[in-house]
């Protein structure tokens, strides 16, 4: 018997936590935290150790199809890889010459390993690359990029010495990242306060000192009326303001009105509550984390939202400070070399963008783009046609509203490649569906982790493939090869490992004894001093110039948020501890464990509406509705019902989640059309919908 153990990076979620997987004669046996690595001390959560179930699942993509009936029949062609790579490239191709390469749009997961995704769209000469993050947090990228020059990524959250956090639409210990559990855990441990700011009490509100239960959509009051207290009482950090905030009178002057008394009317927060958490932040501070959000394509204001959050840090003196937000050091910073760019094998594309990210909207950074606006262009053929649309790893159909409408613009298209290691909506609508091997089965590029501690990280193949499925890098060197994309054809991973390592002082098999290295041994805390940030000013921008020139403030006045009619509730959503998104709704052993997703309702409300606990409602908005189950609690806002994202799965390759819970993307009507225009995220939570007794 053979056996051994092989460090790689989870892939059931995109957070990539480390893991070893013990291995024997060839096959995948068993899957722990990576336990060499400080803060994940050999943790998994329930999905990354349901790995070995979705690997063991016949039922996913097994072999490449190229369609045979109508798009979304489901009649699908068996074919070879070189049958279906030739079919894809041929496509791609024909698009180039027909519309040039920006005829092209690419929407990729996103994360640290997208390097190579972005490489491919660049080297077909397209700018059309699109990360999932309109749907996720760009919101809150571009807040941080409108106040410090930078994204949200470089400051990094010092929890282990922190004295006091705050946790505001952020569930952390379900909607999960294992290093970040551990480390909440840790500080709670030894000492650390916790508040969560929370339409409902999740688990994580379970573990708090403090739990504020919100009116959904008024956190933006909250925050400003924290500011107004922090000003008014003279509790704020005022070196550090005067040393780092650039307009500072300007937020004086916005926050003047909202006093707590104010705030209360708006979010239904005790005023005296409001005072208390501003003094125990005070006292706390600088050791203090105000969490700016994670999931943040929520509401119109969802982009001042998370400002406000750094502002607040801002006034306590914690951007920079131990316990604080502190700066992630780039490897630059530490006097080592990064990783070398695949993207950098091409030249940059001139071309404007479809989304009019830079050009239309020069306040947004290019990057992973605005992908609804990308659809935009998809149906008004503005400011030019896209005709090729590879989705990679994503299920736009799965993560936006309106699929039926989206399903009807992809008609305008040539061609839809999918690639994929499960199925999708999206993929079941695909031309090509190009199946990529589980995570288990591949080996991806090199990748950053950036934190305080920055290291390099590689994924490595644990078994070979189960079904005839290929690595990305794989089906990146086979669309390569064939449109005459010569360096990105690369024949072993070992080359591409080679070249993105090239001149750090680490070959590819330095990663090997822990499945990373780090590139210091001591976390710093650099501080602010000597720092200019990449702003006019150099300091804290309040007001940014870029988004002043476009006509949009900063830091709007906050617009009260009205009262759902009688029936009626505010759409809020989520995520669970046990599934990711929508992709593992199928796993056999994630299944199981929570077949579907419910519909959480105020009890009292649903006493007077005459519904009990575990009845089957209605929920409906404009002309879709759905049934799905109830659980009453006492712990949701009345204004408010929530759901897990993710279920109401329809396709007849996953007999497990088919028809199994409701979908909540359904029930945003009109939502590609809603979104927050100073922030460029999805405003999904702008929607009431119906609640009625069968
Ligand atoms: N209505 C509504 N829409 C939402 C949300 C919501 O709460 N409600 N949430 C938003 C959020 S936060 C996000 S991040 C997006 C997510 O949106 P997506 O990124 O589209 O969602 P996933 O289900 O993660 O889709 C990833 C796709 O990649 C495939 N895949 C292939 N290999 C892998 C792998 O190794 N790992 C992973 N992870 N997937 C793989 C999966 O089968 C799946 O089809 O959705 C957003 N959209
Ligand atoms: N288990 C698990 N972990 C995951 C993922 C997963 O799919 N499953 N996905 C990963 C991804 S892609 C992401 S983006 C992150 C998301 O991480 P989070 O952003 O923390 O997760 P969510 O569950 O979307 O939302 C957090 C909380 O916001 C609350 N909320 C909703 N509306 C409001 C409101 O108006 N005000 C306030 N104050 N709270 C509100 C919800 O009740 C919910 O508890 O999780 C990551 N980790
Ligand atoms: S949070 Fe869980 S599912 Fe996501 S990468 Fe980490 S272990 Fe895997
Ligand atoms: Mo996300």
């Amino acid at each position: 018997m053979s056996r051994k153990v092989v460090y790689s990076v989870c892939g059931m979620c995109s957070v990539r936590c480390p893991i070893q997987v013990d291995v024997e004669n060839g096959a995948c046996q068993f899957i722990q935290g990576n336990r060499q690595a400080a803060g994940i001390r050999g943790a998994l959560c329930a999905r990354g150790a349901s790995g070995i179930a979705m690997l063991r699942d016949d039922e996913r993509p097994q072999f490449p199809m190229i369609r045979k009936g109508e798009r979304g029949e489901g009649k699908w062609q068996r074919a070879t890889w070189d049958e279906a790579l030739d079919f894809a490239a041929k496509k791609l191709e024909a698009a180039r010459a027909d519309h040039g390469g920006r005829g092209i749009m690419v929407s990729d997961r996103g994360g640290p390993f997208s390097d190579l995704v972005q490489a491919l769209t660049r080297g077909l000469g397209s700018p059309n690359y699109f990360g999932n993050d309109a749907t996720c947090s760009v919101n809150v990228d571009h807040a941080a990029l409108s106040l410090f020059g930078f994204g949200a990524d470089r400051l990094a959250y010092d929890y282990k010495n922190a004295k006091h956090v705050v946790l505001q639409t952020r569930n952390v210990f379900e909607s999960i990242d294992v290093r970040e559990c551990n480390e909440v855990m840790d500080a709670l441990q030894s000492g650390c306060k916790l508040s969560v700011i929370d339409v409902r009490a999740t688990v994580t509100a379970g573990k708090a000192d403090r739990f504020l239960q919100i009116r959904p959509g008024t956190d933006y009051a909250l925050n400003l009326a924290i500011m107004h207290v922090l000003i008014k009482r003279e509790l704020y950090n005022k070196s550090f303001a005067q040393d780092w905030v650039h307009g500072l009178d300007e937020l004086q002057n916005l926050v003047e009105p909202c006093t707590p008394e104010w705030a209360e009317a708006e979010t239904g927060i005790p005023a005296a509550e409001i005072v208390a958490l501003a003094e125990d932040l005070a006292q706390a501070a600088p050791a203090v984390i105000w969490h700016p959000g994670w999931m943040t394509s929520r509401y119109n204001d969802s982009f001042y939202l998370s400002r406000s959050a750094y502002l607040i840090n801002a006034l306590l003196g914690s951007i920079g400070a131990k316990g604080g937000l502190t700066l992630a050091p780039t490897p630059e910073d530490l006097g080592r070399k990064g990783l070398n760019k695949l993207t950098e094998l091409f030249l940059a594309v001139e071309e404007k963008r479809a989304d009019g990210v830079g050009s239309k909207y020069p306040q947004f950074e290019g990057g992973p783009g605005l992908l609804h606006l990308a659809f935009k262009a998809l149906e008004t053929g503005e400011p030019y046609p896209l005709k090729a649309y590879i989705a990679w790893q994503h299920d736009p159909l799965g993560s936006h509203p309106e699929p039926e409408k989206l399903t009807r613009l992809f008609d305008s298209l040539d061609v839809l490649i999918c690639v994929t290691s499960g199925w999708s909506a999206t993929a079941w609508q695909a031309d090509v569906v190009l199946p990529l091997s589980s995570y288990l089965e591949r080996e991806s590029i090199v990748a950053l982790h950036e934190g305080l501690k920055p290291s390099f990280f590689l994924r490595r193949r644990c078994q070979e493939p189960r079904f005839d499925t290929k690595a990305d890098w794989e089906i990146v060197a086979g669309l390569a090869g064939r449109l005459g994309l010569k360096p990105l054809a690369f024949e072993t991973p070992e080359e591409i490992w080679n070249y993105q390592l090239e001149g750090t002082g680490y070959r590819y098999d330095s990663l090997d004894t822990k499945g990373f290295v780090e590139l210091t041994n001591q976390a710093s805390y650099p501080g602010m001093e000597g720092l200019k940030l990449d702003t006019p000013s150099g300091k804290i921008e309040v007001a940014n110039e870029k988004w002043r020139r476009e006509g949009i403030p900063s830091m709007g006045p906050y617009a009260a948020k009205a009262l759902p009619p009688n029936g009626f509730f505010r759409l809020t959503v989520g995520r669970c501890g046990l599934h990711s998104q929508g992709h593992t709704v199928n796993n056999p052993r994630l299944h199981a464990q929570m077949p579907e997703n419910v519909l959480w309702l105020n009890q009292a409300v649903a006493s007077r509406m005459g519904i009990e606990d575990g009845d089957r409602v209605v929920i409906a908005s404009g002309e879709a509705s759905g049934k799905i189950k109830v659980m009453l609690t006492e712990f949701i806002h009345p204004e408010a019902v929530f759901m897990v994202h993710g279920f109401g799965r329809q396709l007849p390759v996953e007999s497990r989640a088919k028809g199994r819970g409701m979908s909540d993307t359904l029930l945003m009507e009109g939502g590609l059309e809603k979104w927050d225009r100073a922030g460029g995220g999805l405003a999904l939570q702008e929607q009431f919908v119906e609640v009625r007794k069968v």
